[in-house]
């Protein structure tokens, strides 16, 4: 099988479940994806993507920034949830409209009615670039779903079980798809395998992820 195969399978306005409560709404964002790039690079000037670094003490090979109300963060101390940029103490970027209605409405065509995220993390890829394996256990409320936008190069999404070494199957991700996660599905371990492939014609060799988040 070619790497073109395995990203051959998702043609827009198509759903694929990936478990009990979560989907991929193939192409869902294709319709806004020019106001979406406007706005990250409009939270870009104001809160610019940066690096990172574990609790461990390494440098995260993925750059982020957020927007919203409460914004993901990491140091050496740990993983939380600020209000504020540590880059420069203000809060971070209002969350744009066009950004919380798509969240609302991915949301909701999964099943997810009133979904009003608080927090939207914005991970940057470059080639080379991954995420392993993780849960996400930093937000208050494991009650309201995930949402998350793919932009750019096209992606392997790894989703595993609630448990770290229960295997993970692999589910290509590309521009303008958007992946809702609920209930169980919502603890489950994930990842990115390193971005590899082809440049995206729009955005070069990036792969931009926003994720919405209800953190507070
Ligand atoms: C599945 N981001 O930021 S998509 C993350 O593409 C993160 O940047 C990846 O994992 C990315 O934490 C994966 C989003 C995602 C987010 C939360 C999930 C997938 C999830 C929670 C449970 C299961
Ligand atoms: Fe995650």
């Amino acid at each position: 099988m070619t790497t073109l195969d395995l990203f051959d399978d998702a043609m827009p306005g198509e759903r694929q479940r990936m478990g009990t409560n979560a989907l991929v709404l193939r192409g869902f964002a294709l319709p806004c994806v020019d106001a979406l790039l406007c706005a990250i690079d409009d939270i870009d000037t104001r809160s610019p993507f940066r690096h990172m670094l574990t609790p461990g003490g390494l440098t995260m090979s993925v750059a982020l920034t957020n927007c919203g109300t409460l914004g993901w963060t990491s140091d050496r101390h740990g993983y939380r949830y600020s209000r504020v940029d540590p880059g420069h103490g203000q809060p971070w970027p209002a969350m744009p409209a066009v950004f919380s209605q798509l969240a609302r409405e991915a949301a909701a065509a999964a099943g997810f009615s009133g979904f009003e995220p608080d927090a939207c993390l914005i991970n940057r890829y470059l080639t080379g670039s991954r995420l392993s394996l993780h849960q996400d256990k930093n937000e208050r409320d494991f009650s309201a779903p995930v949402v998350s936008v793919s932009l750019g190069m096209s992606a392997v999404f790894l989703f595993g079980g609630l448990a770290r070494t229960d295997k993970a199957f692999r589910v290509p991700l590309h521009h303008g798809d958007v992946a809702v996660w609920g209930g169980k599905d919502r603890l489950r371990y994930h990842g990115i395998l390193p971005l590899a492939g082809p440049p995206h014609e729009r955005l070069g060799s990036r792969r931009i992820n926003v994720t919405f988040r209800k953190a507070g």
